[in-house]
C-alpha cells in the first residue's frame, strides 16, 4: 500500500475561488501537502497527462477544459493515500458522489468536476513526476 497521491484542483474550481476550501477539506482529512503549485497547463501537458483517455469521445473537451485556466496540482501524503483520497473526492459524476465529498460539494458536472485524484500507486508516482521535478520535491520537502 502506497502513501502518495496526486490531487489537482481543476480550472473550474480555481475560477470559483474554491482553492482554500478544497485544501481545507484535504488537510482536515489527514493528508499532508508535500508539494504544490499553481500552473496553466499547455495542450501538450494536459494531453499527455490524460493520454489514457485519448480514444474517448470527451478527450478533446477534457484537454480544452484543463487548459482553460490555471489549476493547482498537489502532491499528497497519507497512509493508503490513493484510496482514501478517492473516497474523499467521490465519484467522477457529482450526481453519483456521496454526500460530503468534494465533488458532491463543489463539482458542476461529470466533465467539470473540480478535482483530480490518482487511481493507483503506480499512476500516482507517474502523475506526481508529471508536475514536480525530483529537484523540486527534494528542495521543497516538508517533513
Ligand atoms: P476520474 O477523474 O474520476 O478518475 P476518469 O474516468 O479518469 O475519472 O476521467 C478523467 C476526467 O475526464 C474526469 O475527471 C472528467 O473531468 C472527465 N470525464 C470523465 N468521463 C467523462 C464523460 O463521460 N464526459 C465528459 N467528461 C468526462
Ligand atoms: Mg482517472
Amino acid at each position: 500500500m502506497g502513501n502518495k497521491t496526486l490531487a489537482i484542483i481543476k480550472p473550474d474550481a480555481v475560477r470559483k475561488n474554491l482553492v482554500g476550501q478544497i485544501i481545507a477539506k484535504i488537510t482536515e482529512a489527514g493528508f499532508k501537502i508535500k508539494a504544490m503549485k499553481m500552473v496553466r497547463l499547455t495542450k501538450e501537458s494536459a494531453g499527455g497527462f490524460y493520454e489514457v483517455h485519448k480514444a474517448r469521445p470527451f478527450y478533446n473537451d477534457l484537454v480544452e477544459y484543463m487548459t482553460s485556466g490555471p489549476c493547482v496540482p498537489i502532491a499528497l501524503e497519507k497512509e493508503n493515500a490513493v484510496e482514501d483520497y478517492r473516497k474523499l473526492i467521490g465519484a467522477t459524476d457529482p450526481d453519483q458522489a456521496a454526500p460530503g465529498t468534494i465533488r458532491k460539494l463543489y463539482a458542476a458536472n461529470k466533465a467539470e468536476n473540480a478535482v483530480h485524484g490518482s487511481d493507483s500507486d503506480e499512476n500516482a508516482a507517474i502523475e506526481i513526476a508529471h508536475f514536480f521535478s525530483r529537484k523540486e520535491l527534494l528542495e521543497n520537502y516538508v517533513d
